[in-house]
């Protein structure tokens, strides 16, 4: 194999978190369990995509680094919101809500696998089940941020 093809992309998982964390796709496919997502979302510009992708969820890899909220009080978590940024600079954005289990519990993955190809050179790719449009669909992920979203009194 290339050099090339062993190279790993990692991420950094940051923020308001009790222990932050640099991450492989090789790290999120032994860590977690993964789970599989077959979708369908529609691109502005090149129609609908079909794509079948594994990977653990994303609630439980970011609960494994300690988001710093009280995890009993449903309010404080509702607070939570985590920005999710590609190699390319494009970020979106999740509120904790959607993907806890208690609020949306949408399935929302950190893909290691796309239609059976590993992403351990590309880097791992925001999976939204539940979302119409392929926007979220962040790939190449380089970082993701959870803190509280602070409103201006
Ligand atoms: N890093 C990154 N991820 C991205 C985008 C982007 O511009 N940069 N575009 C999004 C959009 S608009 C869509 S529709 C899907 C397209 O996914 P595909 O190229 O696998 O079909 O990727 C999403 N993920
Ligand atoms: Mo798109």
């Amino acid at each position: 194999m290339s050099r090339l093809g062993t190279r790993t992309r990692p991420f950094v998982l940051q923020g308001e978190l009790l222990r932050p964390v640099t991450l492989t796709v090789a790290e999120l496919r032994e860590g977690w369990e993964q789970h599989r997502a077959d979708v369908v979302f529609d691109c502005a510009t090149a129609g609908p995509q079909r794509h079948t992708f594994e990977g653990p969820l994303l609630r439980e890899v970011v609960t494994a680094a300690g988001p710093a909220f009280d995890a009993r009080r449903r309010k404080d978590r509702s607070r939570f919101v985590l920005a999710v940024t590609g190699g390319d600079g494009h970020h979106t954005v999740l509120s904790w809500a959607e993907i806890d289990a208690d609020f949306g519990d949408a399935p929302v993955l950190l893909a290691t696998r796309v239609d059976g190809r590993a992403l351990d050179a590309q880097g791992s790719q925001l999976v939204v089940p539940s979302d119409r449009c392929g926007a979220r669909y962040v790939s190449a992920i380089t970082r993701v941020w959870v803190g509280a979203c602070t409103v201006p009194e």
